[in-house]
């Protein structure tokens, strides 16, 4: 499989960091040529020292290390082995099936059903995700999503509720970690290499609708 792509998904699960806006923004993200990326760092880190928002660190502009990571039809939380600081971006991409008589499903479950576990609403039996050190949340990953950790520690995988006794299969989870040093929910390389957005402010433009959630917006009008 190629790269995790950047993508977000439409049921992103609730982004835990500081962002400045939640509202439903509709404006695009600003052409890449309207900003001077080579004037951006400097102004940013003063504002944002300034504000106390963020701490200041140095993006990282290296592409992320793609993970491979088998999850099996199985009742426990699994260990990828992959560690996570909070606010780092984890995109994930994932195939694959598990199931019995009653049914085979993919990695976003049974759509008919719906349920709740450790504070995530997603349907039946869809993939899961959460590093080892959250005790009551989770995320919803489904076949593509991208998310923000809310702690540090290594991540752990399974099925949404308990799959059915002697439910075989597996799923293959190929996801990334990166970076996000305005924490904003983008990682630092998809803002230089993607949305061509200030990796060290949350609101490039300054109008008051964060960086993620205006290319939010572009993907849904790519995909409606
Ligand atoms: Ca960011
Ligand atoms: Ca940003
Ligand atoms: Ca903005």
């Amino acid at each position: 499989m190629s790269a995790v792509e950047p993508v977000l998904h439409r049921l992103w699960i609730v982004n835990k960091g500081p962002v400045v806006s939640e509202q439903a923004g509709k404006r695009l993200l600003s052409s890449p040529g309207s900003l001077d990326p080579s004037l951006l760092p400097g102004l940013a880190l003063a504002l944002l020292a300034c504000a106390g928002c963020v701490s200041v660190v140095a993006p990282n502009r290296a592409p992320p290390v793609e993970y491979t990571f088998t999850v099996r039809a199985d009742k426990s939380w699994q260990n990828s082995g992959v560690s996570v600081k909070a606010f780092q971006v984890i995109a994930c991409k994932a195939q694959g099936e598990w199931g019995d008589a009653g049914g085979q499903y993919g990695p976003d479950g049974n759509k008919a059903v719906y349920k709740n576990h450790l504070k995530v609403t997603a349907p039946a039996f869809a993939l899961c995700m959460k590093t080892v050190n959250q005790t009551n949340s989770a995320f919803y990953v489904g076949a593509q999503t991208s998310v923000v950790a809310e702690c540090g520690g290594q991540l752990l995988f399974r099925s949404n509720v308990s799959l059915p006794e002697k439910a075989t299969g597996e799923m293959q989870v190929f996801f990334t970690v990166a970076d996000d040093a305005d924490h904003d929910g983008l990682s630092d390389y998809d803002e230089i290499a993607v949305w061509h957005t200030d990796p060290l402010n949350q609101d490039t433009d300054g109008d008051g609708i964060s960086d993620r959630i205006e290319a939010q917006d572009q993907l849904d009008r790519r995909t409606d």
